[in-house]
């Protein structure tokens, strides 16, 4: 009979982090999120148990950092202890969100002994009665621009070899000297199995040997739409690795495009509306639905959902309050249109400012990464003030949030928008100067 090893491989479960900024947001969404983090471990613990592995894999960014909920500590507690009941080891890395996490170093969090956390040095851990071994180094501060391969062992020629490594590999779109390294040093290493984290989507770069991006298993906004999964993988070694995908996610974002194309009436555009989201609903397996709604194509009804999405944003959210398992996060309509007869090409300056206008009320204002691109800097802006000054924007990072998101955010937009509207301004007093 061929050998064989069995494990799940997870990373950046950012716990509790996806709560946060939504639950900001708005308290209703926040009460149906609220256990989401927790209710993802207890079903990631279950699996296991279910499927009999031989190990647990975590690939770094188990926490957010910024952590502050003891009772998500002791959920984590709690479950990993379900698997010491049974023997089966938990290995762990940490990655540039958890590296510095401070319920690490408190006796807060007390790590069953069946838990394995490595450290910036390296190590490699037997297990599976020594069919397997994992070899694994952690992040020891936010920021690693080196490469952490020097620090991997030979790889073991009697058992199967898997290695734990947070990284952005290089080149990666929008992450940036996490552990850089590249797939094919990678291979060079002559393991079975890379685990990998810290990329939030889900990428096979390999298949043998394998090397894994599992992805987060819990989208956290809308840019991490679609399914999210955990990899349950076997080795043999007399076949290739086998990967299976399996979703556990309590909640999932989803973009739905609604087409508008030739509707004319706001009341049979609106019953589309609630038709897609209903099909949508039915088509995706998790306990909560969040969507965007993508209003797309030509219809009059254009320039009137652009100037007002507020109205039917609320008026759909009532439509389906009375359920706990579909939330709608927002509307789009950059994507809406005029019916083309309209356009007469004459007011292109006209539409430029325009479109800028409803990419800024659409787009900007609504994004997380935005709001949380400023908070950063609000942070460091604070972190230099004198000290009486600290809270200024707010004493809580809920505070702070809500400061950016009401007041600073939208009197950008407003400033942005008398910029553009000046330019205009000028453009067209030079227009005229030169007619003859
Ligand atoms: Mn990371």
């Amino acid at each position: 009979m061929a050998d064989t090893v069995r494990f799940i491989h997870t990373a950046d479960l950012h716990l509790d982090s996806p709560l946060r900024s939504l639950a900001a947001r708005n308290p209703a969404l926040g009460d149906l999120l609220r256990d989401a983090s927790r209710r993802l471990l207890q079903r990631l613990i279950d699996t296991a148990l279910e499927e009999q592995v031989d190990a647990l894999l975590i690939a770094g960014d188990l926490f957010d950092g910024e952590q502050e909920d003891i009772h998500t500590a002791m959920v984590l507690q709690r479950e990993l202890r379900r698997l010491q009941a049974q023997d089966i080891p938990v290995f762990i890395i940490w990655g540039n969100h958890d590296a510095e996490t401070r319920f690490l170093e408190s006796k807060v969090l007390d790590l069953p002994d069946n838990v394995h956390a490595f450290d910036g040095r390296g190590g490699k851990q037997y297990f599976a009665n020594d069919r397997a071994v994992v070899h694994g180094v952690s992040f020891t501060r936010r920021k690693t621009p080196e490469s952490l391969l020097g620090k991997y062992g030979k790889a073991d020629p009697h058992c199967f070899n898997i290695g734990m490594l947070h990284t952005s590999l290089t080149g990666a779109e929008g992450h940036n000297d996490y552990a850089p390294c590249t797939v094919n040093e990678l291979i060079d290493k002559g393991f079975d199995y890379w685990a990998l984290g810290h990329i939030h989507k889900r990428q096979i770069h390999h298949e043998q040997p394998a090397i894994v991006m599992p992805g987060n298993p819990l989208g956290r906004h809308i840019n991490e739409a679609g399914e999210r999964s955990i990899s349950l993988v076997t080795l043999a070694s007399d076949s290739k690795p086998d990967i299976r995908r399996i979703n556990l996610a309590p909640v999932r974002f989803e973009r739905l495009p609604v087409s508008l194309d030739s509707i004319d009436e706001s009341k049979v555009a609106y019953e589309r509306m609630l038709d897609a989201l209903n099909r949508c609903r039915e088509s995706m397996e998790t306990d909560i639905l969040i969507v965007r709604l993508e209003l797309e194509g030509h219809s009059v009804l254009a320039s009137s959902y652009q100037r007002d999405r507020q109205t039917l944003l609320v008026a759909l959210q009532t439509e389906f309050e009375h359920r706990d398992d579909l939330w709608i996060d927002s509307i789009s309509a950059q994507s809406l249109q005029l019916p083309e007869a309209h356009d007469d090409g004459r007011e292109s300056n006209h539409s430029i400012a325009a479109e800028l206008q409803t990419l800024v009320g659409n787009e900007l204002l609504d994004s997380i990464a935005l709001q949380e691109a400023v908070a950063d800097d609000l942070r460091l802006m604070t972190k230099a003030l004198p000290a009486d000054l600290n809270t200024m924007f707010g004493r809580t990072p809920e505070e702070q949030r809500e400061f950016i998101r009401r007041s600073l955010l939208p009197d950008g937009a407003v400033w942005m928008q008398r910029q553009l509207e000046s330019l205009a301004a000028v453009d067209k007093d030079a227009d005229e100067a030169t007619q003859p």
